[in-house]
């Protein structure tokens, strides 16, 4: 089975990303969605980053998953659609199979190319689960295939990856889960603000990890947009902003240079900066109240010792 790429033809799926990428890459202060780290070579790179010692946002929420099964899955309700935002290698959803008894599952990902291999095995594994995977830029507009009949849909969003968004885009993207979720509800993963040297040793490996999930973001954008960036004219940095509670990545112009597209050319002086994510930390009471602004009025939430994160079902 072939996995669906969105509901466009393929075409001007492409056309819309090549525009959306030369809109940042030629704006004053240069930026590219994050969206675009998740080429094949990105989201295994991702992978290797949930590995890490220093990434402390995997092994934590995993921790809170195996520690509260039981009380999460009371919460949720067994059966109905589970439905996976950015479900990657399907990993984390798969480990609430035997609990939360899914009749079906519904994957969606930038990257079509990377869950489809996640998807056809978990399929040959689950044969009793209605298992569809389906390749999605949720961040524009969350488009459930009409053949998802339930009204217990649970829509499943760990691993902190609403942090990408700004706080309204956050609202208006789960405001959407609200009104899809029907009769079910959210179960979402979101990192708490922390001391600067924890963050600054998750998204700074010494391994070098993030760095090179940072700089293939380049690649990835050569081949959507036909760009000549170099990688190793670059390189990974991380501010940490205080007055938002974010974490920062940019790439950094090691020297003067120019990228040429078909359409364009940027030039970049050394030291010039390409923003490419934002990562939010919240706490309790400021996840609590974006979530109510999306419409969600109750809320259960399970946090680690340390309190560097939290997992949270949302009605
Ligand atoms: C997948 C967006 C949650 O912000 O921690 C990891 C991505 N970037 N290391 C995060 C990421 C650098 C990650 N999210």
């Amino acid at each position: 089975m072939k996995i669906p790429i969105g509901s466009d033809d393929q075409s001007t799926v492409q056309n819309d990303l090549a525009h959306e990428i030369e809109i940042g890459l030629l704006a004053q202060s240069a930026w590219i969605s994050p969206k675009f780290l998740y080429d094949p070579l990105g989201s295994h790179l991702f992978t290797a980053i949930t590995l890490l010692p220093e990434y402390y946002p995997s092994t934590t929420e995993k921790n809170i998953f195996t520690q509260y099964r039981d009380q999460i899955t009371a919460a949720v309700g067994i059966g109905g659609t589970l439905i996976d935002l950015g479900a990657g290698n399907c990993q984390k959803a798969e480990s609430f199979f035997g609990t939360l008894k899914p009749s079906s599952y519904l994957a969606i990902d930038f990257s079509a190319e990377y869950l489809q291999d996640a998807v056809t095995k978990l399929q040959g594994k689950y044969p009793h689960i209605d298992i569809q995977g389906i390749g999605m830029d949720f961040s524009k507009e969350i488009i459930i295939p009409s053949s998802i009949n339930t009204a217990k849909r649970t829509f499943f969003y760990p691993g902190s990856s609403i942090g990408n968004f700004s706080n309204n885009e956050a609202i208006k993207l789960l405001s959407q889960v609200k009104s899809q979720a029907k009769d079910g509800g959210l179960l979402i993963g979101v990192d708490l603000m922390k001391e600067d040297s924890v963050l600054m040793a998750a998204y700074d490996d010494p391994l070098k990890v993030t760095a090179a999930f940072n700089l293939n973001i380049l690649r990835s954008i050569n081949s959507h947009l036909g760009s000549n960036f170099r990688v190793e004219q670059f390189r990974h940095i991380v501010k940490i902003n205080h007055a938002e509670n974010m974490v920062e990545l940019y790439l950094q112009a090691l020297e003067d240079l120019t990228v040429s597209w078909p359409a364009n050319s940027r030039v970049f002086k050394r030291g010039d900066l390409i923003h490419t994510e934002n990562s939010h930390k919240y706490t309790i009471e400021s996840i609590k109240q974006l979530l109510k602004n999306a419409g969600f009025e109750k809320t259960q939430i399970w946090t680690d010792p340390k309190n560097y994160f939290a997992v949270i079902y949302a009605r």
